[in-house]
């Protein structure tokens, strides 16, 4: 019979669909797994062959799981708002929400087509009211803890999309979305402080289970270090503070900088002599972006002010305050006291403009082009620091400073406060209204979700408001406090947050009095294995566990952390190495695939084109080579002999493929559990196969492959769905092969091999050594000298003519 995979693909995709196969059920007392994708934005573009590499990875996961006995919830939804859709509807003047529809039909109709087991009754869509009323109920939560402020801060604004970015969201200086100029821009935003989780956020990921490089990339993103808030008087009399993680090279300060942004420029501007260079500095840096500021290459720029000087705390020296762009305003206090001798960007900034540069610590080769910052090694001219290590100098000097009131230690992290709102329309509303006599007021919680106005037009205004400013309708009403006329808050959320804890809406995704059910939330969570892209490890991923603490915080969610564990794919790229691009030319389509191919093969290539933690280049060869397999599975069921139990000839290997398939899928090593599979087929071919082997054989295939899994189950006459077939055991005395090959040699040559049982003794494998035909040949004549026999490796025989 001919493997028609179209049929077949059809055929069993309608049963467990007809069956809900793949409902998690409420039953709270069995033992869960709750297995995680990142649900996609649905773009107008369709799949990405990108796209199915973690959703099947995780199928098989949950399938496994499934067949080990577990009640699985596995689930998908849609993070649907966002930028392309609201653009696409600008362009084309249709309703984002419409939009949004087609693509998510889109989507579902491609994920469906690969046999992927989601719990479709669970599915969930950020943009919905129904859900977003939730997301808009625990931005009220934070707000009305404190963790929600409003504040004007110099934000990263795209020229094209007129919109503020988040720093993630400018790459390279550039827009991420369009790739426009990204300038700075002071504007009133709403903020979330995430800052105040930063030691917790860090802390914790000791009790989770995330791959090494997640974990180190959250650490080095929180940013942890320690240092001294140190204050410098000026000639103003303004103390000048500043944050610094060597307060022991404070003598090795010849000058101050302050971030053009410093709030002391405008304080000072009466003093300032040089107010004009000043002023004109500071639209310059305006126009860059914290990347292009702080990046090691460029060459260092500033203004020297003049009519102001600070004075050095540890030798009341007066040294000039630079304004530069080197300084962010954002990090510290936006001040720092420069130590060109020891740290790059101020060794370059004081070679270019002749400032002086003292050596505190030696060891620190000054002259040197390739300068390195020095941690170890002794003071020198540092008055009472003198002759400590720099160790002993940073204690003793935060002790002095201390003592003199002039600074303390000092915690700083590099995790900013997240930047909650945009000027946009395709967002969760922000539920606030703003009263002149009450300020910012919430919107009752019995009235959310407050939902989006219908508007005609989706464009931003051109001063960066957003469009629903322009619906005077919506924005006019009354206060909830008082009653006097209000006005509404025009800026939605930010992409990241109907992501946030969209995983705890899988739970109990109909519950419309809580976000999810106490009960529900005890026993699904937290999540078991979720897997997603590195690129969302410091984004999404930061900020679903910030909130997840907070939710922890106020009684919402029973653990405080919501993953257990967390690994990442590779991407897939092109044939040629490339990143797959529309531009390239050489984007696959996973529908042609599938249609050309068969899901099965589509899955079970994607699963095999390598390491899945590791990017990989597409090929169609080894597309065909998978579907090859596949019919060479297909074909052998009618060579299928009679059998309940494992032949003599096949169980070593039986047992063998079992242990290696059920433990790399674990392992995220599904490339060699296929290769594995693989080889077993050889061996079928070699040896024959029968019933039982095969129906193992198709268990341990099935969920890489699992609708002609299913169809063989069939035919052979199974009546249950292997959906819920038990996963196949092994005995781990049968993995252990009795019978091993090892080298003879001759004075150190090898002459043979021998087949030698694991529990032969050493006088036993001599004597099958010595008995082997060449050996045996090569030893006449001789004698033998001594026999080295080391067990399961080799025997060596020295011998000396006789
Ligand atoms: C003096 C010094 C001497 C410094 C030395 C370093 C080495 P991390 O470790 O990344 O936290 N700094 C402080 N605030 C800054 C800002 N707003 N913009 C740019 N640079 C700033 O970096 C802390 C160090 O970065 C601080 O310690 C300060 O320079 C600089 F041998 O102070 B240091
Ligand atoms: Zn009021």
């Amino acid at each position: 019979m001919k493997y028609d995979y179209t049929a077949i693909e059809h055929k069993w995709q309608d049963k467990w669909e007809e069956a809900q196969a793949f409902r998690a059920e409420n039953k709270y007392d069995k033992p869960k797994y709750y297995a995680l994708v990142e649900f996609p934005y649905p773009s107008g573009q369709g799949l990405h062959v990108g796209h199915p590499r973690p959703y099947t990875a995780m199928d098989i996961v949950a399938r496994k799981r499934r067949m080990e006995g577990y009640n699985v919830l596995f689930p998908m939804g849609w993070d649907a708002f966002g930028l392309p859709t609201e653009n696409y509807a600008i362009k084309n003047h249709v309703h984002p929400e419409e939009v949004t529809r087609q693509n998510v039909a889109r989507f579902k109709s491609q994920l469906r087509s690969l046999g992927l087991s989601f719990d479709w009754a669970r599915e969930v869509n950020t943009t919905d009211p129904s859900y977003y009323k939730w997301t808009q109920w625990i931005f009220l939560q934070l707000f009305k803890k404190g963790l929600a402020y409003k504040t004007t801060m110099p934000v990263n604004w795209c020229t094209s999309c007129k919109c503020v970015l988040a720093n993630e969201e400018v790459v390279n200086g550039v827009c991420e979305r369009c790739g426009s100029p990204v300038i700075r821009k002071e504007k009133s935003q709403w903020m979330l402080k995430i800052t105040e989780y930063a030691q917790r956020l860090l802390d914790d990921l000791d009790q989770v289970d995330y791959i090494e490089r997640v974990k180190t990339q959250q650490r080095n993103w929180i940013g942890r270090s320690t240092g001294a808030q140190v204050r410098f008087d000026t000639t103003e009399g303004d103390v000048l503070e500043i944050y610094t993680t060597r307060p022991d090279t404070l003598f090795g300060a010849t000058y101050m900088v302050i971030s053009p942004e410093h709030p002391y420029i405008e304080k000072w501007a009466g003093k300032i002599q040089n107010m004009d260079a000043v002023r004109e500095y500071q639209q310059q840096s305006a126009r860059k972006s914290d990347f292009e500021r702080t990046e090691l290459v460029k060459e260092k720029t500033g203004v020297c002010i003049e009519g102001v000087r600070g004075i050095n705390p540890v030798n009341n020296q007066e040294i000039p305050i630079f304004v530069s762009d080197y300084v962010l305003m954002s990090y510290g206090t936006g001040a720092i006291m420069a130590v060109p001798a020891h740290d790059t960007r101020d060794w370059e900034f004081a070679k270019k403009f002749e400032l002086p540069i003292i050596e505190v610590v030696k060891g620190g080769d000054v002259e040197k082009e390739a300068f390195t910052d020095c941690e170890t090694g002794i003071m020198v001219n540092s008055g009472f620091l003198d002759g400590l290590t720099v160790e002993e100098a940073k204690v003793k000097i935060v002790e002095w400073l201390e003592k003199e009131k002039k600074g303390e230690t000092k915690v700083n992290y590099k995790l900013r406060d997240w930047v909650f709102s945009r000027q946009r329309y395709w967002g969760e509303p922000i539920p606030l209204v703003y009263c002149e006599k009450c300020g910012w007021v919430p919107v009752p919680e019995d009235q959310l979700p407050l939902r989006l106005p219908e508007v005609d037009s989706y464009e931003p205004t051109d001063d960066g408001e957003s469009p629903l400013a322009k619906m005077t309708d919506w924005v006019n009403t009354a206060c909830p406090h008082c009653g006097a006329p209000a006005k509404r808050e025009t800026d939605t959320m930010p992409q990241w947050a109907g992501s946030s804890w969209y995983f705890l809406r899988y739970c109990d995704p109909c519950n419309d009095k809580e976000l999810a059910s106490k009960e529900a939330l005890e026993y699904w969570m937290p999540v078991d294995w979720y897997n997603g892209g590195m690129e969302h490890t410091t984004l999404h991923l930061l900020y679903s566990r910030f909130w997840h603490k907070f939710l922890y915080d106020i009684g919402v969610v029973p653990q405080p952390e919501p993953y257990r564990k967390r690994t990442s794919h590779g991407m897939i790229l092109g044939e040629g190495g490339e990143k797959m691009s529309k531009s390239r030319g050489n984007v696959i389509n996973p529908d042609d695939i599938v249609r050309d191919y068969g899901a099965d093969t589509m899955r079970l290539y994607e699963m095999f084109l390598g390491d899945f933690e590791k990017a990989a280049p597409w090929s169609q060869n080894a597309v065909k080579g998978c579907r090859r397999f596949l019919e060479r599975v297909w074909a052998l069921f009618d060579q299928v002999q009679p059998g309940d139990s494992y032949t003599q000839k096949n169980e070593g290997e039986m047992h063998k493929t079992i242990k290696k398939v059920t433990e790399d899928i674990e392992n995220l090593k599904f490339n060699t559990a296929i290769a594995a599979l693989m080889s077993l087929l050889n061996t079928f071919g070699d040896n024959g196969v029968n019933q039982a082997e095969y129906k193992t054989f198709i268990l341990l295939l099935s969920p890489f492959a699992p609708h002609i899994c299913e169809e063989l189950n069939e035919r052979m006459g199974g009546t249950e769905m292997l959906v819920y077939a038990p996963w196949p055991k092994y005995d781990e005395s049968k993995t252990v092969d009795d019978t091993l090959e090892i080298g003879v040699q001759i004075n150190g040559k090898v002459k043979a091999t021998v087949w030698i049982g694991v529990q032969d003794t050493k006088e036993q494998i001599q004597e099958k050594a010595m008995a082997e035909p060449k050996v045996a040949a090569a030893l006449s004549g001789m004698q033998v000298v001594k026999v080295i026999v080391i067990p399961g490796r080799i025997v060596n025989i020295v011998v000396k003519p006789a």
